[in-house]
Formats: structure tokens, sequence, C-alpha cells
């Protein structure tokens, strides 16, 4: 079983990026008050939590992660009297709230940030992380997520300061206790509001190097992650805050691996209570069922009896799934279910990204104008800066650019997707006509509908959130099966990730006998019962689950 019961354990959190999610005054993004208009329909999905991206005032660099005042909403997003009302209707619902902080960095539009390089002697400048230059140029060789390097030059002070990402994203400098005292202050007071969940941004970055000096693989930026003092700051941050409400944290943490994941969300360890790691999304461009089975295998066994994990194939920053990992034409909306099916039925708590309960795609715009993502403008005008060329750039590019995902929600078929009625701040994809909410309510074997199963199932059957796993299918490389146990109650999963029919022995191999007994199945004529012998025929993205 996986650990005692909690209510954090089970839920089903859908992450609302909010500027994508609706416009309700016309300027083109989404804002808190198109959140509430669509709680209803947030509700109707069966989620227990909703997830909100980044909302504080902020310039707006890297869509709201990049804070200027943590304590105010931003414009774009709305006013404080509008949190309060999500807030409060998000609870009316039966619904908690999970607000996504970013800690590691502000703004450089941030009063602190302004002060800290104002003067070397100014009270706030070793709230950030500033360096003499070394041989007349940058200290370290070290990148960062979004520069060629995490140093920028300071005229007015002659020092640099190190930014882990955009370089108008200094890093706050957490070795100073008035520092972590000062994001606990913050974290109180909107924890005093009544959040019921806290999404930790770029958590593993917040320890720095011991050692401020050039990295062997500067492109390997490890270096920037899992640094020692880490755990510290997380146990303090648990006495400090966590500790005190009752509230589900979850970290991001990337680079996290079996081996130091556990000591993230052990539960002994007084830390988080679960944790994103990005194994798949960073190791897997594409789909490699095998090497998902193993990642999802050494994550169960590190995990089992220790912590609790959460399960995702896309977000704001990972192209969508049925375009990433599925099967985006023929095959969409099997593959879309299929992959709810994978990520609602493996241990952990599962997790929504808007639009993926449609099968919304990814999309492809046609030159670098239509793109936004800073990491992407940034890693194009470094590619095309060397020489290369810039239609070859772009392509390389698009695969994996974060504003794959970040389109519009699509809503119904009239202008923008009904997203707004200005002109969406990034384009809305072009399939909007087929691919909508509107359509998919009208449509029984949409994916919708199939989703508003799979989260209905786990209210239902503890064996979704509490029973064991056992991997059951070794290294086939198209079909996953697997069981899923508890008290008494035994789920058999079966999985054909492939565009081919396929077979497999699934029954034999989960030492079943007697009959099986469908559970829910993504082909809408599956028989309902069948003899527990023999082998399971599959159709291509066929998805099963049993009971037995
Ligand atoms: O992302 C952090 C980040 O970029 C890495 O953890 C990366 O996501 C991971 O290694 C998987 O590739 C967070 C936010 O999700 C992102 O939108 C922000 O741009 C970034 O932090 C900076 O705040």
């Amino acid at each position: 079983m996986l650990g005692k019961p909690a209510w954090w354990k089970e839920s089903v959190v859908y992450q609302v990026y909010w500027r994508s999610f609706l416009d309700t005054d016309g300027d083109g993004y989404g804002d808190l008050k198109g959140v509430i208009e669509k709680l209803d329909y947030i509700q109707s999905l069966g989620v227990t939590m909703v997830w909100l991206n980044p909302f504080n005032a902020s310039p707006d660099k890297d869509n709201g992660y990049d804070v200027s005042d943590y304590y105010a909403v931003m414009e774009r997003a709305g006013t404080m009297a509008e949190f309060d009302k999500l807030l409060a209707e998000t609870h009316a619902r039966g619904m908690k709230l999970m607000m996504d902080v970013v800690l590691n960095h502000t703004s450089d539009q941030h009063p602190w940030f302004k002060a800290s390089r104002s003067s070397k002697d100014d009270p706030k400048r070793d709230w950030y992380i500033w360096r003499d230059p070394k041989d007349g140029g940058v200290p370290t060789n070290w990148r960062s997520y979004f520069n060629p390097s995490s140093w920028e030059l300071d005229e007015g002070t002659g020092q640099y300061y190190m930014h882990s990402f955009a370089i108008e994203q200094p890093d706050l400098n957490w070795a100073n206790p008035e520092v972590r005292e000062e994001m606990y202050r913050m974290l109180r007071f909107w924890l005093d509001k009544g959040i019921d969940g806290l999404r930790l941004d770029a958590l593993a970055l917040l320890a720095k190097p011991e050692q401020f000096e050039d990295a062997g693989d500067p492109h390997d930026i490890r270096y920037l992650t899992h640094n020692p003092g880490l755990h510290e700051y997380l146990q303090e941050m648990n006495r400090e805050v966590f500790s005190r409400y009752d509230i589900m944290t979850v970290g991001e943490v990337a680079f996290a691996t079996p081996d130091t994941g556990p000591l993230f969300v052990g539960e002994e360890r007084k830390e988080l209570n679960t944790l994103f790691h990005f194994e798949v999304a960073d190791e897997m461009p594409e789909w490699d069922m095998v090497r998902f089975k193993r990642i999802q295998r050494t994550w169960a066994q590190a995990l089992s009896g220790r912590g609790f994990g959460s399960q995702f194939l896309n977000n704001h920053d990972h192209a969508r799934q049925v375009t990433r990992y599925g099967n985006d034409g023929e095959y969409r909306v099997e593959s879309a279910k299929l992959l709810g099916t994978l990520v609602h039925t493996l241990p952990g708590i599962p997790y929504i990204y808007q639009g993926e309960e449609i099968g919304m795609t990814g999309v492809r715009y046609d030159n670098i104008g239509e793109y936004q993502d800073i990491a992407m403008l940034n890693r194009y005008a470094e590619e095309v800066g060397k020489g290369r060329n810039p239609a070859e750039v772009l392509r390389s590019l698009q695969p994996l650019s974060r504003d794959n995902s970040r389109s519009p929600m699509q809503w119904n078929d009239a202008r923008h997707a009904g997203f707004t009625d200005g002109e969406p701040w990034i384009k809305v994809n072009p399939n909007y006509r087929s691919i909508n909410v509107e359509r998919a309510e009208a449509e029984p074997a949409s994916v919708l509908h199939y989703y508003r199963e799979l989260i209905a199932l786990r209210k239902k059957c503890p064996v979704m959130v509490y029973g064991d796993f056992t991997d059951i299918s070794g290294d086939d490389p198209h079909v996953y099966a697997y069981v899923r146990s508890h008290e008494g109650v035994r789920w058999l999963v079966v999985l054909n990730h492939d565009t081919k029919a396929n077979s497999f022995a699934a029954v034999e191999a989960a030492g079943g006998k007697g009959s099986l007994r469908l559970v829910l199945g993504n082909y809408a004529d599956a028989p309902r019962e069948r003899r527990a012998e023999g082998k399971l025929e599959l159709r291509p993205y066929e998805a099963l689950i049993y009971e037995f």
C-alpha cells in the first residue's frame, strides 16, 4: 500500500495556465475572471484541485515566473479581489486551489533587486548572488536554462549577478537567512488566505554550488541543481511553513532520480508531499515504451513505502502529450484516452494540463515571430548568431518549444476558439474548429467524457491511489501491462501503444483465472467480460482496465 491514507494522495490536479484559459476583458490574455467563469466546467471534470500558474505582479518576461511583487496580482491577470473570489468559488465547488510559487529568483524589476544592484553596500546586496569578474569576464562558464551564460554584468557596480534562467530573473541568495525568512513570510501570507497547495518552482536550484568554478561541461547544467544545503532549506521551510497548514506541497525537481527523489518526499524527511521529476520529459523526446517502463519501475520501487509520486506527461513547459507521445493524426482520440489511462492508473497523483482532456494537440507556428517563449527566442538568437541557417534553427526548435502547449484553450468553433474577443496573445491552434470543449461535450465517445469516467473511478476505487504496482509486461516494445492491487481488489491494466494491433498474454502473466470484468476501455465495443485465459487481442492504441 502506498502509505497511510491522506486527502492529498487522492488528488486529481487540473493545471490552469490562466493566460491561455479564458479572456474576459478582451485584451487577448486569459485572466482570473475567466477561470472563475469556467469553474463549473472544471468541477464537471471531477478534479479535486486546481493548480494556477503564477499570477503575481510581474513584467511578464517569462510568463509570470519573474515576480516583481509577491503580494500583488499581475494587472494582466486581474485584481486581488478577483483572486479572493476565485479562491472562494473554487472552495464553494468542493475543490482546492494550488498556487505556483517562484522561490529561486525574482524579476530584475523587483524592488529588492533594484536595491541590491544600487550599491555594493546596500543592505539587500546579499539578497542576490554577486561576483567579481574573473580574467575580465564572467565568474564561471555556467550556462543558464535560457542563456549561454548564467552571469550578467551590472555596469553600475562592476560585478556580475547570477541568473539560472533569463537575464531578467536574478537568483535569490538562499544562503542568506533574511531571504529565507522573507520567502516564508510570503508563503504564510498566501496560505493564511486559505490556499490548499503549493507548486514549488525550480526547487532543485535553491542551493548554489559550493565552489564557484568552471563546470567541466557547461551544457550539462545539472551543476545548478541538487547542491549541498538544499534539503536543509526544505526541512526549514517545512518546519517554518508547511507543517503549520493542512496543505499539499509538490516540488518541481529537475534532474531528480529514483535515488534522490525519496530524499524530497520520504514521509520521514519532513520536506515535501510529492514531486515532479523529469526523467520522461527530458530523456524521451519521443515515445520509448521500454525506457518509460524502466523509469516507472525504478521510481515505483524507490518510492514504495517511502513517499508519493506525481504523474504527468505534459504541462506549460512540455509539448502536448497526444502530439509528443501519442498519435495526433488518425488515432488522436484513442491515443489521448490511452495516455490518460496511463497517467491515471500508474502510482502517484495524476495531473491534467488544460486542454489535455479534449485531446488538444501541439501547435507549430510558421515563423519565429509567432513564438513568445523566452527560452526558445533566446536559443534561436544564440544559434542564428553562430551563423546557422535560421529556417533550420526554427525547424530544430519547434518540436520542443514550450509554446507548443501554450496556445489558447479551445472552447468552441467561434472566432479564436471562444478564448477571446480580442486578438489572442499567441495564435490559436487552427484545428480548434474540430477540437473544442463544446464539440467534445456533444460527442459521447469524446476524450472529455472518457476523462470524466477515469477521474470518477479514482473516487470510487482506492486501488488507483493506494494499490501496489507490478509491471507484468517486461520489455514488450508496445504493450504496457501492469497489476494494481489493494485490499483484495486487483486491476489489470493493458495498454497497446501502437498504430498496429498486438496481442499479449496478459492473463497468464497476471496470474488471473476465472474471468476478467471490464472496468473501463477506450473502444466502445470492448467485451464487458471475458475468460481469464489465452491472449488479449489489442487494437491500435487500445486501453483496457479489468478487475480480476
Ligand atoms: O521550470 C523550471 C525549468 O525550466 C526546468 O526545471 C525544466 O522545466 C525541467 O528541467 C524540465 O525540462 C520552471 C517553470 O515551470 C518554467 O515555466 C519557468 O520558465 C522556470 O521554472 C523559471 O521560473
